[in-house]
């Protein structure tokens, strides 16, 4: 298999700790992709223009994140990371959808300081501040639901957070949140966090 990848990517993260998780990280190669440069060729392999895309065996490609991770979850016989039914699986997707979509926040609020330095619109940094806090008192009030089983869900929230960390250092998340603060202090510590660590 064949991932089209970026080094600071959290979704291309999010992959690459279901690969390990699965027993698959050595039958993937790693292919970079700039999505940002204007020549990117990441368009042949997704047509959203985003990385993660991953190339199967048979040749089939896939993406996003989400559908990559669930695919190479089919690939193995051990502990499900996306259970099959029940409260459990739709536990583990929302809570991966929850990761997504801080990060989607967390990508617009960088792309807005990136793009208009001294200029940027206090108010679209303000609304995605508004959603990013929402969402960490949302995980705040549902820690408990962090521990036991590895899930998609909290791969998901461990690379959020992760990224977070990365981009931002204003968003003192922790000071409002000890739970959640002391889960991701055990879960970034997990061999596959410190293995897939963001690199610039
Ligand atoms: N929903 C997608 C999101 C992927 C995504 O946003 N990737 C970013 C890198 S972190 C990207 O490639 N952005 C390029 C662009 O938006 O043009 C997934 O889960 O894979």
């Amino acid at each position: 298999m064949k991932l089209r990848y970026s080094p600071v990517s959290p979704f291309v993260r999010k992959v690459m700790i279901t690969a390990i998780e699965t027993g698959l990280a050595d039958r993937i190669e790693h292919i970079p992709a700039n999505v940002w440069a204007p020549d990117t060729d990441i368009g042949a392999d997704n047509p959203v223009g985003k990385v993660p895309a991953l190339i199967t065996e048979g040749g089939e490609i896939l993406y996003d994140s989400t559908v990559i991770c669930e695919y190479l979850d089919s690939l193995h016989d051990g502990a499900k990371l996306f259970p099959a039914t029940g409260g459990e699986r739709w536990r583990a997707l929302r809570l991966n959808a929850l990761g997504d979509g801080m990060l989607e926040t967390g990508i617009r609020r960088l792309l807005e300081y990136r793009l208009f330095g001294d200029s940027v619109r206090q108010s679209w940094v303000d609304r995605a501040n508004t959603t990013l806090v929402r969402c960490f008192a949302s995980l705040e009030n549902e820690v408990d639901i962090l521990d036991g089983p590895e899930t998609i869900g909290r791969i998901c929230i461990g690379c959020t957070l992760g990224w977070l960390d990365f981009r931002f250092d204003d968003l003192g998340w922790r000071d409002s949140c000890p739970g959640l603060a002391d889960w991701y202090a055990g879960y970034s510590a997990s061999p596959a966090m410190v293995q897939t660590v963001p690199k610039e």
